[in-house]
């Protein structure tokens, strides 16, 4: 698989060298937020990697190839086109063969990752159990991914266009440990408390390294989740959350919107409900995930030492 894969300079010395790597997600960019504040907040979460001590590798294929560690005109490029493909596990093979580029989504950036040999993928939120998957058995392929991908990803819950509960649910049929980082509540992105727990409480990035790393070193493999709340002050009003997404799920429905267009249409709607709200959140919890992932990071590189 090495010969679909390119390193960046950069992240390739570094992880000879032992030093403490972050992966970063490309969807969030491409399909996750709008120009500029995509492109923004991309730099933005590089550069707090950078200042806590780790190397930001923001993963994509471009050209068919595996990338992993992208230039500043590469994260422009993926911010300001709107013809980049959303790739997921199912996609990967598809989009490599055909030499064409993608953004890759929680399950495709913990797969390449995990082949670089990086432990450690920040992003916002991660995918899960639609509403109404019952009927639809919407699942997002994040939740498959976290099941059997050995990558510690830390992120602020999952929004509640979501039905977190099943979300929750399926993470523990797959056996996906979910830690909450100073909580003892599962975040719902934009919301510090979902109404739902984590598996348990964890204060220090030391003691999460540690459980992750007895994890793989028990032979049980996979993700785990680090949830990470939102800042008290970035947190948004929850009845204003609650009716934004209640109407971009109603437009979504009513539009017939399915497969993998539902998660993108969900939050650009989200996004035109609250205003500007929701973008200044999503923002404030990232940047607020990158510190906690680079943390992360290097204290996994501590366990591996002793
Ligand atoms: N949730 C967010 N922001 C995002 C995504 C999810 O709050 O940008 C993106 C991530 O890339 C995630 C993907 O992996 O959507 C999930 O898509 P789907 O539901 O189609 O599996
Ligand atoms: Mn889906």
């Amino acid at each position: 698989m090495q010969r679909f894969l390119k390193l960046s300079s950069e992240v390739r010395d570094g992880l000879r060298a032992g030093q403490p790597v972050v992966a970063l997600e490309s969807t969030i960019i491409a399909h996750g937020m709008p120009f500029p504040e995509n492109l923004a907040t991309a730099e933005r979460v590089e550069s707090i990697v950078r200042q806590e001590g780790a190397i930001p590798a923001t993963i994509a294929v471009i050209g068919g190839v595996l990338r992993v560690g992208l230039s500043d005109d590469e994260l422009a490029s993926f911010a300001a086109r709107d013809d980049v493909a959303k790739v997921s596990r199912r996609d990967l093979a598809l989009i490599v063969a055909r030499g064409l580029d993608g953004a890759t989504t929680v399950a495709a950036t913990m797969i390449i990752a995990a082949m670089a040999g990086i432990e450690t993928f920040v992003t916002g939120g991660i995918g899960g159990v639609h509403r109404g998957a019952p009927e639809t058995f919407d699942v997002s392929a994040d939740l498959l991914e976290l099941a059997r991908t050995p990558v510690a990803v830390v992120c602020a819950g999952a929004k509640s266009i979501l039905d977190l509960g099943l979300t929750l649910e399926v993470l523990e049929s797959h056996g996906v440990p979910v830690l909450g980082f100073g909580t003892d509540r599962f975040p719902a992105f934009f919301l510090r408390d979902s109404g739902y727990g984590v598996d348990a409480r964890v204060d220090s990035e030391a003691e999460l390294a540690a459980i992750v790393r007895v994890k793989w070193d028990l032979g049980l493999g996979g993700g785990v989740v680090v949830a990470n709340p939102i800042p008290e002050p970035a947190e948004m009003a929850p009845a204003d959350v609650d009716e934004a997404i209640r109407q971009a799920v109603e437009e979504a429905e009513a539009a017939g919107i399915t497969g993998k267009a539902v998660t993108p249409f969900l939050l650009s709607r989200i996004e035109s409900l609250t205003g500007g709200d929701s973008l200044v959140a999503n923002r404030a919890l990232i940047e607020n995930n990158a510190r906690v992932g680079a943390r992360l990071a290097k204290a996994l590189i501590a366990t591996r030492a002793s």
